[in-house]
């Protein structure tokens, strides 16, 4: 089955400065930095679920994303884009993501939570938003920046902080599994195990 992809990438911005400057530096040389981060690259060339954070003070909670996504053998890629920060890379990866073969995009953003509006209003793939936990306002802020959309342009919105982040790799899983039968009977596995220590628990 093609959903048994790759393992997982975390690309970001930071590995896209490196390999600017790499292939500056030694373009030709084998085992050199350009071919580790052209390698780096080629590993999650096939990503199904794009995830995305405003900003690499998000990575930390959704981790939790990047880490059940690869539990279930799905190829994904993580990179951080801000809606407002890098305006013009927010719009290009959510134009380009349906060319590339993604199907669902992950977007996780805090404060004043765009990401997510921002990547659906370019783009007709299913977006999840997670709003982050913010200092002002303790992610009720993100939350509703989120999750307020105008009729006419979708976004999923999750819980704030790591389940959402969990929930949301599911989510993109769940959307993924309607068209792949192995992957929807990895999900059932995966929710009768969850039954399975829940019923087993004991109180001492
Ligand atoms: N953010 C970044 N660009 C736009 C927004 N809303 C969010 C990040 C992060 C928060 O701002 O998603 O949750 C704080 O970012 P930083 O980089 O200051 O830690």
């Amino acid at each position: 089955m093609t959903f048994e992809l790759l393992s997982s990438r975390n690309y970001t911005i930071e590995d896209q400065a490196k390999l600017t400057m790499a292939k500056k530096k030694d373009s030709k040389q084998p085992g050199s930095a350009t071919s580790r981060l052209r390698s780096q690259q080629s590993a999650m060339s096939n990503p199904l679920v794009l995830v995305l954070m405003g900003s690499k003070s998000d990575w930390e909670v959704m981790r939790s994303a990047d880490q059940t996504l690869s539990d279930f053998g799905v190829a994904h890629e993580c990179r951080v884009v801000s809606a407002h920060r890098s305006p013009a890379l927010a719009a290009e990866l959510a134009a380009t993501a349906e060319a590339r073969g993604i199907e669902v995009i992950i977007a996780a953003a805090g404060g004043a939570a765009h990401l997510a509006g921002v990547m659906a209003a370019h783009t007709t793939l299913p977006v999840l938003g997670v709003p982050m936990k913010s200092d002002a306002l303790n992610g009720l802020d993100s939350l509703l920046a989120t999750v307020q959309m105008p009729a006419g342009i979708p976004v999923g919105t999750l819980a704030i902080g790591k389940a959402g982040a969990t929930n949301a790799a599911l989510l993109a899983l769940a959307i993924l599994a309607l068209a792949r039968p192995e992957l929807r009977e990895k999900l059932k596995k995966f929710r009768r195990d969850q039954e399975t220590k829940i019923l087993a628990t004991v109180l001492e």
